[in-house]
């Protein structure tokens, strides 16, 4: 047993010697064994009747992403069958450096035909979802799921269904940041249709808990800044939905994975209840409720029992400040299944913070004493479509220097009008306030902080490496709203 882990940890430091010195080659010691092979493609995906062009990350069995179970090393052989470059992010992984595919800050992109094999050590299990870190290739759903499970036996007799969603366009992803860019679009005149403009950031959820951020007096919210033409859920939209059958009064867990470029959801369950068991891939005390927001590049876990008997019960994912909606359907029994339009009566509510405030995480953090606390301000945003993080708008310019083992607190403080979702690279952090109140919250990679807003973090130093802390509503990180933090003696 010895023998085969120090043989793996061994090939896991060949693969990596060999990627940072010869990038594009397939080790010969790893490619003696298996890898699981994943294949990143082009393909025609048909939309509302219309053929559109787009990504995709298909395993070996034609499936997308990854489903597998945990074991000591992530494992994957990755070919880019594109005709031009990219480069993979296992999101919610942290992998040594030259693993975390964000081009420059850990290594070359992908050439067209390139194979390259990723072997590293993982601890972490859950819902997490693999996608291209290149320019705005993401919005052309170059996105995968990536579940790691803990055990191969369901439990509590658990029917596990991944949902990936997505914001679809029609466009040019290009041309809608040229459009941003050059001040129009619905960033320019700050007044969309369809009532996509808010005058409050109050949280309009129905979580019950009283909302503590404060309300921005002067300055309108902007919430959507691209109109979308559908929401996508496994790639599906309300028109032919996908349809999971089930046992009567079967039990489920939704993996539920917010693929969007830019739009921030709602969970809503319908008449059925769940409990939110896990966000970004790590256990919370269990939040039960019918609606759950979930910001771009979340995760949530949510287990639910159908009621007895026959049914047909939407799960609808609804987009923030608009009508678009996307859903599936989970049916027992041979009940009819009802059309539901992909626009809803009314725009839904903007994604607050109140279920943040909620969030008790069920992950042990060691007792460490925070060595040093910042404050990270979030900026930009005018006419100009430049975003800053503490001022700056450089690619991956440096935000703060780490010292390996210890822990940082930094305040998210948001100086905009939108909201944006925050995501660090190579680490999970843990939320330890929201707004001005200080919550034992949860443990996660990605978190929102809404206009005007304030979030805390706390994260370990404990993986050296120069690593990108960026927005990741992708038009916001592409024009100036990524970062990153540096250990000290890094690159
Ligand atoms: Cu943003």
């Amino acid at each position: 047993m010895a023998m085969t882990m120090n043989r793996r940890q061994a090939l896991g430091g060949i693969a990596a010697a060999g990627l940072a010195a010869a990038g594009a080659k397939v080790n010969p010691a790893v490619a003696a064994e298996h890898l699981p092979l994943l294949s990143i493609e082009n393909r025609i995906l048909e939309v509302k009747g219309r053929a559109a062009k787009v990504f995709a990350i298909l395993n070996e069995n034609g499936g997308h992403g990854f489903n597998m179970l945990a074991g000591e090393e992530f494992r994957a052989r990755v070919v880019n069958r594109l005709g031009e470059e990219t480069l993979l992010h296992w999101h919610g992984l942290n992998p040594p450096l030259v693993f975390d595919g964000v081009p420059m800050l850990s290594g070359p992109t992908m050439k067209p035909g390139e194979t390259r094999d990723y072997v590293f050590k993982n601890r972490e299990t859950g819902t997490h979802w693999m996608h291209s870190h290149v320019g705005l290739q993401e919005q052309l759903m170059l996105a995968a799921p990536l579940i790691i499970r803990e055990s191969d036996a369901p439990l509590h007799d658990e029917q596990e269904h991944v949902v990936m969603l997505h914001d679809f366009t029609f466009r040019d992803p290009a041309e809608i940041l040229a459009e941003l860019k050059g001040g129009g679009g619905a960033h320019g005149g700050h007044a969309m249709p369809g009532g996509q403009m808010d005058h409050s950031t109050m949280d309009h959820s129905a979580q019950g808990a009283g909302e503590m951020t404060m309300p921005s007096m002067n300055m309108p919210s902007m919430v959507n800044d691209i109109e979308f033409d559908a929401f996508l859920a496994n790639d599906r939209t309300l028109d032919d939905p996908e349809v999971v059958q089930a046992e009567k009064g079967g039990r489920f867990r939704l993996r539920i994975i917010n693929g969007s470029a830019a739009s921030n959801l709602w969970i809503d369950l319908g008449e059925l209840e769940g409990e939110l068991i896990a966000v970004d891939g790590k256990a919370v005390r269990p939040v039960r409720d019918r609606r759950f927001p979930l910001a771009i590049a979340q995760r949530a876990d949510i287990r639910l029992a159908l009621p007895p008997g026959s049914g047909a019960w939407p799960i609808l994912f609804k987009g923030e400040g608009t009508t678009l909606q996307s859903g599936i359907i989970l049916r027992s029994g041979e009940a009819p299944v009802a059309k539901i339009s992909d626009r809803a009566e009314k725009p839904e509510a903007i994604v607050g913070l109140a279920l943040e405030a909620r969030l008790r995480s069920l992950v042990t953090v060691p007792e460490i004493a925070v060595s040093r606390s910042d404050m990270l301000m979030l900026g930009g945003g005018g006419a100009d479509y430049v975003w800053t993080l503490n001022g700056k708008s450089g690619m991956h310019e440096k935000l703060f220097t780490l010292r390996e083992g210890e822990r940082y607190e930094i305040m998210l403080h948001n100086m905009t009008n939108m909201a944006h979702p925050m995501h660090l690279h190579g680490h999970y952090f843990k939320v330890v306030a929201v707004g001005m109140q200080r919550v034992d919250g949860a443990v996660r990679d990605t978190v929102l902080v809404p206009a005007m807003d304030m979030v805390t973090i706390q994260f370990d130093a404990n993986n050296p490496g120069t690593w990108a802390f960026h927005c990741h509503h992708i038009y916001h990180m592409n024009s100036g709203m990524m970062g990153s933090v540096a250990y000290a003696g890094a690159a």
